[in-house]
């Protein structure tokens, strides 16, 4: 799942939190890998992310959902509006990722509830079989005590990708997201996550917001990165172009990088 059209480098995804579907349009059209909407922490309704993924072109890039919580209502509801994938965050452990990959696939396979919506607006619905198939599960690590049981997670029967949140995880670590990503060591935890889902054939994600953040988790072996958000492409085009008309000097608001948790 979030494969890129280069198996040589990690694909690139945009992280959707405006919750606006003209922004997902266009971001989606852009050349990225990958779109995700961002339920979670994002300007999301329901009716939004219907309205998003209705109206985007079928076969593009991949359109996946980062769920509010690992509930089969979130899970299913997403699915049901057309997701291709979904990303859970705060999957604690296996057993959490065991609930998440069953809420993302019809009986025998799992526990979803039928009902999806491209019939509504003439699109052929999948089979539950092609359903099962097509579906894709990425449970988010973003705890020590996740990381720490990242082995069995990432074993879990229909857990397709293994998702980091630096954010969070800097957070509950006690330290800044650049110190996170710096961190190169034999434990370092990022380093533990890659070689256990590397050991165990499944892909790991994670998520980004800025060009070298990227690079980071790209030379730590990440295979699909979040490599912008909608807002704050929005914003760096807007501080360059300001910059660009009225010239150097004049500091313009720039948005870089999503920013962690401020200090103290
Ligand atoms: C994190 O970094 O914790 C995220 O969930 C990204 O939005
Ligand atoms: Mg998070």
């Amino acid at each position: 799942m979030l494969t890129g059209s280069d198996p040589s480098r990690p694909s690139a995804g945009a992280w959707c939190g405006l919750g606006d579907p003209g922004a997902t349009e266009i971001l989606h059209s852009a050349g990225f890998d990958w779109v995700c909407l961002d339920a979670q922490h994002g300007a999301w309704s329901d009716r939004g992310i219907v309205r998003a993924l209705r109206q985007l072109p079928p076969g593009g890039p991949q359109t996946a959902v980062r769920v509010a919580a690992n509930t089969p209502a979130a899970i299913g509801r997403a699915l049901d509006a057309g997701a291709t994938a979904v990303i859970v965050p705060m999957v604690q452990d296996p057993r959490a990722a065991a609930s998440a990959a069953a809420s993302c696939r019809y009986p025998p396979a799992g526990d979803r509830s039928w009902g999806p919506m491209p019939a509504l607006w003439g699109r052929r619905v999948p089979t539950p079989r092609e359903a099962n198939r097509a579906v894709g599960c990425a449970v988010m690590i973003e705890t020590p005590y996740a990381v720490e049981r990242v082995d069995r997670i990432a074993a879990v029967d229909g857990v397709d990708m293994v998702f980091v949140g630096p954010l969070d995880l800097a957070l509950a670590s006690g330290v800044s997201v650049e110190a996170l990503l710096a961190d190169t060591g034999p434990t370092a935890p990022l380093r533990q996550i890659v070689t256990a889902c590397t050991a165990r054939g499944v892909r790991v994600g994670a998520f980004a917001g800025s060009a070298s953040r990227s690079a980071a988790l790209a030379a730590a072996g990440f295979h699909a990165i979040a490599v912008a958000t909608d807002s704050g492409l929005l914003a760096n085009a807007a501080a360059r172009t300001l910059e660009a008309w009225r010239g150097p000097g004049e500091p313009a608001a720039r948005q870089e990088e999503p920013g962690g948790p401020g200090g103290g």
